[in-house]
């Protein structure tokens, strides 16, 4: 029996005996098993070991795979509107969006503690609007946005590692920040800010402002340093003033020194409108708060090994990797030795390297944009070969289809990484897959890094654009089968229900709660709504607030109201509200879009519309 066998005969027998996973029977599993079979090959009804976290780039969602699979197994609307969940719809959802309805997600992390995923918050960047996106993990959604004042470009980010402390961001456009025009026009006048949000109250805590574009973000293991690779030190608003320079930078940011300045306040304020967090200037050369440390040649990716000693520092236009080693930042900060000295391997990697990965045994695996290939080479071979030593750090090459981006294995950026997988998020396909038209999918290429060599397995298509992605074993995270009703959108309905004296799970209520304004309470249980109809007038600003009271996990409900542009998913036992004007008097069926119930279709009702009485 080959595999699509396989699985045709374990859905036919699931469908007959109309439950799933329990209908595969003993002896097919060990069919299943007995045949050789793909390092990334899950039977049907068992779970992936892995789960991935994946932006999703322009698309700004984030996505959930499992691997080796390689499924995808959900989407998470972030930045943008979505109509399956009605994200960007719903009260809660368009007030944490403030209007915008796009996004750009380039960098997902998990929250920290002594080094390792703590389980609690995914962050992720907006690019095109510079925010910061907070999701709660056990509830899987998002629970808090917030503007990065003075910036354009919000691109790397990157959580402190010792506990669910700081969120550093990096803004990559050179901006004016005063209200003269003249400052607009001239370049020299242009800054970029490193901002610090907290983790826990998603509040700007501090920025430090700087003058050079800031790129990919790490910190450290210990809570004392945050880093930014820099390009266009140059200060250039033209491509070939850009890359003038043969060499740009890593820059150190200080930590405790920025504290220590902002407790102090020595610190200045722009009115931007978007907040007045405190600003720490260091675009002095002799800046205090930070050190830049000479890297070549517009560097992209810092990436922090799993030991916490050494930054590695992607080239992009220079075919090196640097290797910093963080042991020295403190006598260098202290003036002891020169910035440079912090560098303590510098070797040809191939062209194009823009991101480092690691297993945990000493290697990094750095992907090479214009070579389109995964390059593992030995740290420690690395520095001996900058001491002069006639040892060659590359171990190992693998081609991938094609033009990388990131790169990242399991558990990498932690103390824990695994060496068990690396993903090459390779930005086209080309010829890997059926054409679909003109715009091919992505190429997400799983690689099995437990050997000596690297291994494809699998060659996952992608809509438009994984930038990053984390991978975790499953046990490090534990989505709930119901929300917890604790976050902040949970409070809005409890406020509500209040003011109105209703239960949600209970009452089906019609309030007039304004010469304009209707507020409808609507609990739904499968297959009915509570209210069979109800009636608003037009022009009427109708609020609808749906409890699910479904106790059974995987139950999800909705509402939808023809031609109304109204949709969104209720989950079991959540509630969700949304807002919208009334249309035309007529006669207007709302229903449930998920199916829910073999009388999924006659769950709906009547929303009856009439003409304002004059
Ligand atoms: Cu290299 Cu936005 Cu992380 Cu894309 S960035 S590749
Ligand atoms: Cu409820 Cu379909």
């Amino acid at each position: 029996m080959d595999r699509r066998d396989f699985l045709k005969k374990s859905l036919v027998s699931a469908t007959v005996a109309g439950t799933g996973v329990a209908a595969i029977s003993k002896q097919e599993i060990a069919v299943a098993s007995s045949q050789k079979q793909a390092a990334d090959h899950v039977p049907p009804g068992q779970l992936d070991e892995y789960y991935g976290i994946w932006s999703g780039g322009q698309s700004g969602e984030i996505r959930i795979l499992g691997l080796p699979s390689m499924r995808e197994l959900m989407r998470v609307p972030v930045f943008n509107h979505d109509a399956a969940t009605g994200w960007g719809r719903t009260d809660f959802s368009k007030e944490l969006l403030g209007g915008r309805i796009t996004g750009d997600t380039h960098h997902v992390h998990l929250s920290y503690t002594n080094g390792t995923y703590d389980g609690r918050y995914i962050y992720v960047n907006d690019k095109a609007q510079s925010r910061l996106a907070r999701i709660s993990i056990p509830n899987m959604e998002v629970d808090a946005i917030v503007n990065i004042p003075n910036s354009q470009g919000t691109h790397g980010i990157f959580p402190q590692r010792h506990k669910t402390g700081l969120v550093l961001c990096n803004s990559e456009f050179r901006i004016p920040v005063s209200d003269d025009p003249a400052d607009h026009i001239d370049p020299s006048k242009y800054v970029t800010f490193h901002t610090a949000i907290d983790g826990e109250t998603m509040k700007v805590v501090w920025q430090v402002m700087i003058d050079s574009n800031l790129d990919l973000c790490a910190t450290d293991y210990k809570g004392l340093y945050s880093f930014a690779t820099a390009y266009n030190t140059e200060g250039g608003v033209r491509l070939e003033d850009m890359i003038a320079l043969d060499r740009d930078f890593l820059i150190v940011f200080n930590l405790e020194r920025i504290a220590q300045a902002v407790k102090e306040g020595r610190t200045i304020t722009l009115k931007d409108g978007d907040g007045d967090a405190p600003i720490v200037d260091a675009r002095d050369a002799d800046s205090p708060f930070v050190l830049r440390i000479p890297i070549p040649k517009s560097p992209h990716g810092v990436n922090i090994d799993p030991t916490g000693r050494y930054a590695v520092c992607s080239g992009k236009l220079s075919p090196t990797v640097s290797v910093v080693d963080l042991e020295k930042l403190a006598d260098a900060f202290a003036g002891v030795i020169k910035p440079r000295d912090c560098v303590v391997a510098e070797h040809e990697v191939g062209l194009g390297p823009l991101h480092t990965a690691f297993d945990g045994r000493g290697n990094g695996y750095t992907s090479l944009f214009i070579d389109s290939n995964i390059t593992k080479w030995n740290i420690e071979k690395a520095i001996r070969a900058y001491q002069g030593e006639d040892v060659n750090p590359i171990v190992d090459r693998i081609d991938v289809y094609y033009q990388v981006g990131h790169t990242n294995a399991s558990m990498s950026e932690t103390k824990d990484a695994d060496g068990k997988w690396l993903i090459a998020l390779c930005k086209l396909s080309k010829d890997r897959f059926l054409n679909v038209g003109p715009l091919h999918p992505e190429n997400d290429q799983l690689i099995d890094i437990s050997g000596e060599k690297m291994k494809l397995v699998h060659d996952g298509p992608a809509y438009a654009e994984p930038h990053d992605c984390i991978l975790l074993p499953k046990d490090v995270i534990h989505p709930l089968k119901f929300n917890d009703k604790k976050g902040p959108r949970h409070e809005l309905y409890k406020a509500w229900a209040k003011e109105d004296k209703v239960r949600l799970t209970r009452h089906g209520r019609v309030f007039r709660k304004g010469e304009r304004s209707v507020r409808v309470y609507m609990p739904c249980k499968a297959p009915k709504f509570k209210l069979k109809q109800f009636e608003v007038f037009e022009g009427d600003e109708v609020q609808i607030i749906v409890t699910n009271t479904n106790n059974v996990a995987d139950l999800p409900h909705g509402l939808t109201i023809s031609h109304h542009d109204v949709t969104m998913l209720v989950n079991a036992l959540d509630t969700q509200s949304i807002t919208f004007t009334a249309g035309k008097p007529g006669v207007y069926w709302y229903y449930c879009p998920y199916f829910c119930h073999a009388l999924h279709l006659e769950m709906r009702g009547r929303m009856i519309v009439k003409s304002r009485p004059a």
